[in-house]
């Protein structure tokens, strides 16, 4: 836990979220801000900066982000027709909350990345 970090503060129950998954070591709830019908996210309860740190650290938890991001994805029904899973590293990449999440976005076309 880190004081200072927003999802962590989630994690701990201190701010508020609509979470759509949980197990012992990850959470998955929906984005503040969706930028599709269906934008949630998915963290590691415990402090990882971003993917990277995340993979280096503990493989299997990152590994387990990714299990958990299809088994929301089905809950939501969004393999049929397709989704899109991305991660925001560090300045360049967007990444607004340092406290590693996987975006699932899905539920219409989201065509091709664009940079
Ligand atoms: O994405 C950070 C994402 O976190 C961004 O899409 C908004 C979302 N966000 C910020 N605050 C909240 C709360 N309180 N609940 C749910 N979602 C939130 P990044 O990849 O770091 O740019």
């Amino acid at each position: 836990m880190t004081n200072d970090c927003l999802f962590c503060r989630i994690v701990a129950g201190e701010i508020p979220a609509t979470v759509v998954h949980e197990t012992d070591r990850t959470l998955a709830f929906r984005d503040i801000g969706p930028k599709a019908p269906v934008h949630i996210l998915v963290i590691p309860k415990a402090h990882h900066r971003d993917v990277a740190e995340l993979a280096t650290a503990d493989p299997a938890l990152a590994g387990e982000v990714l299990r958990i991001c299809a088994v929301v994805a089905e809950a939501e029904g969004l393999p049929e027709r397709g989704y899109r899973v991305l991660f925001n590293v560090g300045e360049h990449g967007g990444q607004e909350v340092f406290h590693v999440h996987a975006h699932i976005l899905g539920g219409k076309p989201l065509g091709p990345m664009v940079a």
